[in-house]
């Protein structure tokens, strides 16, 4: 069966105190309830290696927002993806739109970000997601399945095993707009189908698909009794210990 994920994505937000803080009390929660899913917080690299001290790793993954797409060298401000591996961190978030929006990430930038990635060990959160222009224009199927082609459908079925995908609709993110779940489910379910088409209906049947924009407590229920929704990948709604304890309580 496949794994359902709730996954914290604190973007630049928090100071590394704050964060620290944050992670105790998320940790906290989680030991005292235990969680009926996997979850993740993904945090700024400097919060990394100090999170990962503070975190029940059995209970809580702990991953970064991006890694670089070189291994190593002269690249003056760029985190490589064994230097967040060797943080403790054991995921990642690669294409997230914010990413490709604001910093020219592109689809060949992002295969090889998610090459390096795989060759470190890390589990990646792969994100898609069309635009609402790219919506109203019925084009949404093709600019998902295009992003999964271009950076994740060269992987092999081995080294699929580490991808998780998360669809985020870039009109419903920090926009406080959600798709319906209806919508979400849809384009999930699409999602599964191409990646079935790609591989397999087995590894598209042990794909964790998440569905991310605007993800809350009040509408996360409804959205995790959707057959191919396993889960979210949370913004705004991850920086507070009860928001985030409120939707891994709606599994
Ligand atoms: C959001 O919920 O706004 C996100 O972008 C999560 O990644």
């Amino acid at each position: 069966m496949r794994k359902k994920i709730v996954a914290g994505n604190w973007k630049m937000n928090e100071n590394l105190q704050e964060g620290v803080a944050l992670a105790k009390e998320i940790n906290e929660a989680l030991v005292a309830d235990k969680p009926n899913c996997d979850v993740v917080i993904c945090t700024p690299f400097i919060h990394l290696a100090s999170v990962a001290n503070v975190l029940d790793s059995s209970i809580v993954g702990l991953g970064a927002e991006n890694c670089a797409d070189k291994a190593s060298g002269a690249y003056t401000g760029e985190v490589s993806a064994a230097m967040v591996k060797s943080t403790g961190a054991q995921y990642v978030i690669l294409g997230h739109s914010e990413r490709r929006e604001y910093y020219g990430e592109t689809a060949e930038i992002l295969k090889e970000k998610v090459q390096l990635a795989l060759a470190n060990g890390l589990k990646i959160i792969f994100c898609c997601g069309e635009t609402l222009e790219e919506r109203e224009a019925e084009k949404q199927n093709e600019i998902v399945k295009a992003e999964l082609a271009g950076s994740v459908f060269h992987l092999s079925a081995e080294e699929w095993k580490n991808i998780i995908l998360a669809y985020e609709p870039i009109w419903a993110i920090g926009t406080g707009k959600t798709a319906t779940a209806e919508q979400a489910e849809e384009m999930c379910a699409y999602i599964r189908q191409i990646v079935a088409e790609n591989y397999n209906q087995e590894v598209a049947d042990e794909t964790s698909v998440l569905y991310g924009g605007s993800c809350k407590a009040s509408n996360a229920p409804e959205l995790f009794t959707k057959p191919n929704i396993d889960g979210g990948l949370i913004g705004g709604a991850s920086l507070k210990c009860a928001d985030f304890k409120g939707i891994i309580d709606a599994w």
